[in-house]
Parts: structure tokens; C-alpha cells; sequence
């Protein structure tokens, strides 16, 4: 893939801002673990943004949420348009799920994780929490061998003659809602294959890079559009294709995207038009799944935790493995 001139990447961007991603979404993270399986979504929910917030509050940038918690009627932290950091270095844009699949987390179930990217200020979509139509593949394949606007059966052939495969050695990974039934027959028409999830699309997307390892080849359906914001930013790093379209089906839900800048209610966007320039991608297990390991509670008073880290400057990606024993700071009881 072609990758950023480090000549002319964003100085903003440098590359130890990566482990302070780390450092946020490991945060967020370890709070949310501590609600796994108790049921409760919203606590679960509640603890990993503050607990985003207040390490956010340690790095010196001047960042602003483009997306993420909600508006600030409904979220008290980490809204759209809130400012976070030490609001003393770079103008940023942020765009959080300090917990992707909150249901996931509340009934223990694989494949929790607290993600955030970072990118230059103004260069991130700001939108609002609403639905987004998605469909993504990975690295290698042509420009627009998959169409949002083609029929599921359709991509799902064009991919298969770009891999050179029938179109039967496909998987598509989809949310497993009543919503995508017909993607899902079209898919399986065609004698693809249906991976089905029941929560956490970020992850998924991020599959469809690696599908020797993951075995899924396309992703397609629609989720949250924070979600697809993250994961435009993390196959910004990695490579792949993303299409995607905001679910704005009613006038007050295009009211508030035309006050942030969505003119075009119907635009598909591109990875290039969620994430403009440079980027930076994190994320960390909650609960162990098929992308990252869950956080684990030592005996010992030792909390490890496992976090993978994209710069899109470089394509660099790094899992890190992490002990932390200072744990007085993850106020848990
Ligand atoms: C989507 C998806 C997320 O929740 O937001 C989904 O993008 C919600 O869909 O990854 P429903 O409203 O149909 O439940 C996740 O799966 C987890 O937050």
C-alpha cells in the first residue's frame, strides 16, 4: 500500500502521541472490565468514558470530539464538540467509543474493547450518533471493486472475480439484526458465506484486512456511524476500502449533520472523506474476542491488558501487552 511521505506526514501526529492513545483506550478499558457481566450496560458504559476523560486530560493536546458519545443533551462527557486534553499542545480531532459493544461488556461476552482515533484538527467527519450504511474489504484489491450502491449479491461477486476465488470461498461479516435479512439471503444467494455477529463492527471492519487470519473477506450492514468513523481511521492505517453513508432519514436528523457541516444528507464517503490526513488508532480488549485479549485481574494486584496501536504515517501496527501496578489511579474497589 502507499503509505504517507514521513517528509510531509502531520507533525501533529508524532509518534509518541501513539502510547498516549494507549494509555486512554488501556483506561477506559480496564473501568469497563470491571462491569463485565454484571449487566448493567450503562454503568458499564458510564465508567469507561469518565474514566477516557480524565486520562485524555493528561495529554497535551487541544482536542475536540467530532464524534462519539452523543450531543451534549444526551451525554454528559465526551460529547460532540467537547474539548478534552490538557488543551495546551496541537488542535486535534477525536473521534471515541470509550466502549464498543456495551452488551457485549454487560453479559461477558467476546469482543468488548475501548477504541479512539486521533487525527489533525478538522480532518475527522463530524456527525452525529446516528446509523451509518457500511461495506468494506481489505488491502489489495483495485479501486471500486465494491459499490454501497450495488446490490449485496452484486459485491459480493465483484470481490470474488478480484480475488480470483468462486464466489462460495467468500465469508461476509454482518450484524446479526432482523434489518439485514435480505443482505443477508443476497449474500448467501450467491453461496457466500455469513459470519454473524451480534455486536462490535469496528473490530469486524478491521477483520476484513487480514482475511488469511480472520477468515472474512467483506464486511457489510449498518451500524453506528462513531463505529465507522474508527474503523475508516484504523484501515486508514492498514489499508483496505471503506464505503460509507449516513442514515438520515429524518429532517431533524439532517438538521443537526447540516450544523456540523454535512451538506450532502445522501454523500457516500470514502476512508479519504471520514479521515482526511493522517491518523492515529487504538483500541483495547475488554472482554477477550477474535481482534484483542480481555483485561485480566491478577492475584498478584497486577492488571494486564492488551492494546493494538495503528499510525497511519507509517502503517505501523503494534499490539502492546501491558502490567500496570500503580492501580490506585483505576479507582476500583
Ligand atoms: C452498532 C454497531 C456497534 O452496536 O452501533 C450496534 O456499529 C447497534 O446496533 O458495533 P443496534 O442498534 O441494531 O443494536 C454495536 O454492535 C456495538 O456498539
Amino acid at each position: 500500500m502507499k503509505l504517507a511521505d514521513p517528509n510531509t506526514a502531520s507533525p501533529t501526529l508524532h509518534r509518541n502521541l501513539t502510547l498516549e492513545l494507549v494509555r486512554v483506550t488501556e483506561r477506559a478499558a480496564i473501568a469497563a472490565a470491571d462491569w463485565r457481566g454484571k449487566g448493567d450496560e450503562k454503568a458499564a458504559d458510564h465508567a469507561a468514558v469518565e474514566a477516557m476523560r480524565t486520562e485524555l486530560g493528561n495529554v497535551a493536546i487541544d482536542g475536540r470530539i467530532v464524534i462519539g458519545e452523543g450531543e451534549r443533551d444526551e451525554a454528559p462527557m465526551l460529547f460532540i464538540g467537547e474539548k478534552v486534553g490538557l488543551t495546551a499542545g496541537p488542535q486535534v480531532d477525536i473521534a471515541v467509543d470509550p466502549l464498543e459493544g456495551t452488551t457485549l461488556c454487560a453479559k461477558n461476552m467476546p469482543g468488548a474493547i475501548a477504541t479512539m482515533a486521533m487525527a489533525d484538527g478538522g480532518t475527522l467527519l463530524h456527525a452525529p450518533d446516528v446509523y451509518m450504511e457500511k461495506i468494506a474489504i481489505g488491502p489489495g484489491y483495485a479501486r471500486n471493486t465494491i459499490d454501497l450502491d450495488a446490490p449485496p449479491a452484486e459485491n459480493i461477486q465483484r470481490l470474488a472475480k478480484a480475488k480470483g476465488v468462486p464466489a462460495s470461498a467468500i465469508t461476509a461479516l454482518v450484524l446479526d439484526r432482523p434489518r439485514h435479512a435480505d443482505i443477508i439471503s443476497a449474500v448467501r444467494s450467491t453461496g457466500a458465506a455469513v459470519r454473524l455477529i451480534t455486536d462490535g463492527d469496528v473490530a469486524g471492519v478491521i477483520h476484513t484486512a487480514s482475511p488469511d487470519e480472520t477468515g472474512v473477506d467483506i464486511y457489510m450492514g449498518t451500524g453506528g456511524a462513531p463505529e465507522g468513523v474508527l474503523a475508516a481511521a484504523a484501515l486508514r492505517c492498514i489499508g483496505g476500502q471503506m464505503q460509507c453513508r449516513l442514515i438520515l432519514d429524518t429532517g431533524e436528523k439532517r438538521e443537526r449533520a447540516a450544523k456540523m457541516g454535512v451538506t450532502d444528507p445522501r454523500m457516500v464517503y470514502g476512508i479519504e472523506d471520514m479521515v482526511k490526513g493522517d491518523c492515529l488508532f487504538a483500541a483495547t480488549g475488554v472482554t477477550t474476542g477474535s481482534l484483542l485479549t480481555g483485561v485480566k485481574f491478577r492475584k498478584d494486584n497486577v492488571i494486564e491488558t492488551e492494546t493494538v496501536v495503528m499510525r497511519s504515517v507509517t502503517g505501523t501496527v503494534r499490539y502492546i501487552k501491558a502490567e500496570h501496578r500503580e492501580l490506585a489511579k483505576f479507582h476500583l474497589d
